[in-house]
């Protein structure tokens, strides 16, 4: 305990000349043993936050993580800390008996006040998930890797950058509520039982990024998408751009955003958006049911310069819907244009739609297009092509 104070005072003394560094293992953590590590890096970490900021540094080796009693992160990282190891040899690991409990987040911001100016960086985290595939009542569905979520308090400029995440049987990666300015790049995901990486918000809630991120093929069987937005909650500006999703992107509820530049093996879905760009895509169907992309209640829509690829279970290439009575947003202020589109049945079916432009698109389908209570459709599509139900 005394090394501990005196290396806390030392590096108390040296952030004043530069942005003091705390080993985890100079806390006591001990890599590639039994021991569980977890208080050592909390210990670090809170060193780190006295001293206003700096850097946690997690060296190459597996250190074991365990859940304390509540629902909060085990770790809570500081404000302008950065957290980091020396990529996927520095593992963060769950005790095995992750599987037995609900409610392990690993890495998150404090309970108390929030934080600020946060990267984690260069770091493999291990959930230590040992279940196949969702099970109600018997898969630990809320154990994550990241977790930033705090009713009360903000988390702004939150920076994720090559992080391995794998193994988790809720989330790989998730942000909700409070939380502002998240970037999260080059990050790779594997085997997650719920989403890769989850996104939702709250009043306030702005400006996320997921770019460069992927998913590595699954030993399990994820029950959700690669990248997932839900429960956004008046979420505003989300980019989503450049990823490799082995699943789908599944975003909804969001004023303001960008979905650009992914390859997708499955669909592409939102409901309840405005102001939404789908662009430069590459959406090839993962054998599941309904249309290839799939978007519904959007007020101010453009889909435009995508590769749309349905198999024989997706009848349907680019769905835009919206008008039930369930929610009476129309699909509204549309334009579908310059996509290429391969489907089995329809290339572009329109079901409660308003005010919609569609142009340039090259489309191979039975019928390229169908018109279900839609209104100022302006097409360039032939009108012996397109069909009216
Ligand atoms: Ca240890």
């Amino acid at each position: 305990m005394k090394l501990i104070v005196l290396l806390m005072l030392f590096c108390n003394v040296s952030s004043s000349l530069n942005a003091a560094e705390f080993n985890i293992t100079r806390f006591g953590a001990t890599p590639d043993d039994e021991s569980d590590d977890t208080t050592a890096i909390e210990d670090a970490l809170t060193a780190c936050g006295q001293a206003g900021g700096g850097t946690v540094f997690v060296p190459s080796g597996t250190f074991i993580l365990s859940r304390r009693n509540s629902e909060t992160p085990i770790l809570e990282v500081p404000p302008n800390t950065t957290f980091r190891g020396e990529g996927t040899s520095s593992i963060l690991k769950f005790a095995a008996r992750a599987n037995e409990s609900n409610f392990w987040r690993m890495i998150g911001a404090p309970v108390a006040g929030g934080t600020k100016n946060v990267v984690i960086r260069d770091l493999h985290l291990d959930g230590s998930n040992t279940h196949p595939k969702y099970v109600k009542g018997e898969t630990p569905e809320h154990n994550a890797g990241l977790w930033f979520y705090n009713k009360k308090h903000v988390i702004e400029n939150v920076t994720v950058l090559n992080v391995f995440a794998e193994n988790f049987s809720g989330d790989c990666m998730a942000f909700s509520y409070n939380c502002r300015g998240i970037t999260v790049r080059d990050c790779t995901l594997r085997n997650f039982i719920r989403q890769g990486i989850q996104m939702g918000g709250s009043p306030g809630s702005r400006d996320y990024l997921v770019t460069g991120c992927r998913d590595l093929e699954h030993s399990v069987r994820p029950g959700g998408s690669t990248i997932h937005v839900e429960h956004a909650r008046g979420l505003k500006n989300v980019i989503i751009e450049n990823n490799q999703c082995r699943k789908s992107i599944l975003a909804g509820g969001v004023d303001g955003m960008i979905i650009r530049g992914n390859t997708v093996t499955g669909k592409v879905v939102g409901n309840s958006n405005s102001n939404l760009l789908i662009c430069d895509n590459i959406i090839r169907s993962g054998g599941q049911s309904g249309a290839v992309m799939q978007i519904g209640y959007t007020k101010g829509l453009i889909i435009r310069g995508n590769i749309v690829t349905g198999a024989e279970s997706n009848p349907t290439g680019i769905y835009v819907w919206g008008n039930s009575r369930y929610n009476d947003q129309p699909g509204e202020d549309v334009i579908i244009s310059d996509n290429q589109i391969t489907a089995t049945e329809h290339a572009i079916s329109l079901n409660g739609a308003k005010s919609v432009r569609i142009i340039g698109n090259v489309l191979k389908a039975a019928r390229p297009l169908l018109e279900r209570r839609a209104e100022g459709v302006v097409s360039d599509i032939p009108n012996e092509d397109a069909a009216t139900e």
